[in-house]
């Protein structure tokens, strides 16, 4: 792929998941979905971010990582199959929705407690690198998340022990109600230096920015072996969660199609470069539409788990008190 097909095609995925984050709002407000964490604002950072991996790299991602996950090929069914809960589901309509996961795409499950994955990308690259292997491991997480015990240890032993692992911070500037500068006294890139890793910021809500800086650092975390903790300076665009009012607490907004967001700053250079026009852009955001609205109807037809799933995966052999909740409930 070219460089000018490179970017047209994260700018697509960029949009297409922008599309699928409304239309996913949408059903939640029309009673058709339980519940979402909305990705729009960090669009850029997560595409620009798996620009630069390759296929066998690992990612211990978040619950707001969807861009991510449909730039590296996770079919739009998975991602929907998961927040309906259905009988396709991945997690077997388990999990609450925005808990993803995709095994054949190297993306971990997505755990509620937030900085949960990152001891658990350390771990993978401890084994990572015992097996000699060239592959990293990318782990994601929010500004808020660095607030957590499993952030320092993950940080601490990725650095003492010289593991392959990129640290993504997503700065969207909230935790839910609670703003970046209540959360840190510090800039948040500079926390690495503590641990003895590199760190340094990028603008996250532009993709060639962020492109640049992602590439330079995974190739120098896939050549040295050692961590990096890259803080990506971005925005939350939507609600915390579909169950959050950010009125309550926020004046501060980027409102969608301003200059502020990043799929206009995309968009913005594309044309400078002559990557793309403006009929193009029409067409990409026409065709996600369409995918997004057909593939949505088509996965709300998928029928929920039998309710005899409940008890599967429990115990290889039942014991006699699963038989009898069974036989009360089936
Ligand atoms: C350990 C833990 N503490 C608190 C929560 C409740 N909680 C869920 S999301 C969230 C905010 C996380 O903010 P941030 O890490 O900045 O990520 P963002 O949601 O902004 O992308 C909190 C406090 C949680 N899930 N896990
Ligand atoms: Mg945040």
């Amino acid at each position: 792929m070219d460089e000018k097909e490179m970017f047209v095609n994260a700018y697509r995925t960029m949009v297409l998941a922008r599309t699928l984050d409304k239309k996913i709002v949408t059903a939640q407000r029309q009673g058709r979905v339980g519940f979402y964490t909305p990705t729009m604002g960090q669009e850029a950072l997560q595409v620009g971010m798996s620009m630069a991996l390759e296929k066998d790299d690992l990612i211990y991602e978040y619950y707001r990582d969807v861009p991510f996950m449909l730039h590296r090929g996770v079919p739009l069914e998975t991602l929907i199959d998961q927040i309906m809960g259905n009988s396709m589901d991945n997690e077997k309509g388990r999990q609450m929705p925005s808990h993803y996961s995709a095994k054949e795409y190297n993306f971990m499950s997505v755990q509620s407690p937030v900085a949960t994955n990152l001891p658990l990308a350390v771990g993978a690259g401890y084994a990572i690198k015992y097996r000699k292997k060239k592959n990293i491991v990318v782990t994601t997480f929010g500004d808020g998340s660095t607030s957590t015990p499993d952030f320092h240890a993950a940080m601490n032993m990725a650095a003492v022990f010289d593991l392959p692992v990129v640290f993504l911070c997503e700065n969207n500037k909230w935790a839910i109600s609670l703003p970046v500068e209540k959360q840190t006294k510090v800039e948040i890139w500079k926390k690495a230096e503590a641990y003895g890793m590199r760190g340094l910021k990028v603008d996250g809500n532009d993709l060639f920015a962020m492109y640049e800086v992602a590439k330079a650092e995974v190739e120098k975390t896939r050549n040295t072996g050692e961590p990096v903790l890259i803080e990506a300076v971005s925005y939350r665009m939507g609600p915390h969660s579909t169950s959050d009012d950010p009125s309550k607490y926020r004046t501060d907004t980027i409102p969608e199609g301003s200059e502020g967001d990043p799929i206009v700053i995309a968009e913005k250079k594309l044309k400078e470069k002559g990557y793309i026009d403006d009929a193009q852009i029409e067409n990409i955001k026409n065709e996600a539409k369409e995918l997004v609205d057909r593939k949505f109807e088509e996965r709300e037809k998928v029928p929920p788990p039998k309710p005899e799933s409940m008890f599967q995966d429990v115990y290889e052999n039942p014991t006699w008190i699963i038989e009898e909740e069974k036989g009360d409930i089936l």
